[in-house]
């Protein structure tokens, strides 16, 4: 008998649900969304757009049941800033959005592909159509970034993925005005040797605020001599400290299978920037990029996802390097 492994995520049917061939105008590729719910329930995406010179933007896709006839915005919604040249020079990429309740704005945390490598940028918006650009957040080499959504002991926090190569943490900082970073801290580690998370990890969408804590779903990323594998794991966060972690799953929960998972620009990914929950505060929907070409959608549970933690979890407190290697 051949013993299944069980599925936090069931893949929706229509995927992917966006490509290239459904944008207004001539892309190569449209993936890695950000998304969020606008206050009268449509769901809104902030895609990542290449172009055919391989340089990305955002451009916001709105549907009313987060499935399908979405309206595209018919130009790029956000673009490179000149103002902020050399920095978005190369484009901007993988956007997460999280809603600050305190500032009534939509915080968009991106990375900026600079001639030095990625920084993390920030823009405020009330709309997704009027925005506030603050620039670099973190310098290079940095990305995975995204805004908690709301002040942590009265500061803003910040997740972000330095890499201090050859290995690359999930890392916290905090800011009184979202601009001065500073009070570092590691969050989460890559693990070292075989695992499917090991050198490599970052955050995916932002973190989802539970009773029992900030539930992280992050991507690990294993090279392999064909090419890497992008997957997707779970950890649990204190929320008054979310640099503490109370749990960690010790396997991936999602993983490229599909075949516009596994064959596209980039072979082998899976990359959710964003999700939205339903009214019943349960259900989540997932927005991934597949295969760096197409987005998908796949739905998993809240309670689902922190039960598996509480049987799949290591006791992941501050366990040092070299006892998870
Ligand atoms: C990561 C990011 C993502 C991309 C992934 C796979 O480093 O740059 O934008 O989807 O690689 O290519």
């Amino acid at each position: 008998m051949i013993r299944k492994h069980s599925e936090l995520f069931q893949r929706h049917a229509n995927n992917p649900i966006l490509t290239a061939a459904d944008w207004p105008y001539v892309v190569n590729s449209v993936f890695n969304a950000g998304a969020t719910l606008l206050p009268d329930g449509t769901t809104l995406l902030l895609c990542r757009v290449e172009d055919r010179r391989g340089h990305s933007h955002l451009c916001a896709a709105r549907s009313v049941n987060g499935v399908d006839h979405w309206k595209i915005d018919e130009k790029p919604t956000l673009l490179a800033d000149p103002e902020h040249f050399p920095e978005e020079l190369w484009g901007i990429e993988d956007p997460r959005i999280t809603f600050v309740p305190e500032l009534e704005q939509y915080a968009i945390v991106y990375t900026a592909f600079s001639r030095d490598g990625p920084g993390v940028a920030m823009a405020l918006t009330p709309d997704f159509v009027n925005f506030e650009r603050i620039g670099i957040v973190m310098s290079p080499e940095d990305k995975d970034a995204a805004l908690l959504p709301r002040r942590i002991g009265g500061q803003w926090a910040l997740i972000h993925r330095p890499v201090s190569a050859p290995r690359a943490h999930m890392w916290i900082s905090y800011s009184s005005d979202l601009r001065q970073w500073g009070n570092h801290k590691i969050m989460l580690e890559a693990r070292r040797g075989a695992w499917w998370d090991a050198n490599k990890i970052g955050l995916s969408p932002p973190p989802i605020e539970t009773p029992q804590g900030w539930l992280v779903i992050y991507h690990g990323v294993r090279l392999t001599a064909a090419g890497c594998i992008y997957r997707l794991g779970l950890a649990l966060f204190d929320l008054d400290a979310p640099e503490r972690c109370i749990q960690r799953g010790d396997e991936w929960v999602f993983g490229p299978d599909a075949p516009y998972e596994t064959s596209g620009d980039v072979d082998n990914v899976v990359f959710p920037c964003g999700y939205t929950l339903a009214p019943d505060g349960d259900t989540v929907r997932l927005y991934y990029g597949a295969a760096d070409t197409s987005i998908a959608l796949a739905t998993g549970s809240v309670r689902q996802m922190l039960e598996w933690l509480e049987q799949h979890a290591s006791d992941a407190v501050v366990v040092p390097p070299t006892v998870i290697g």
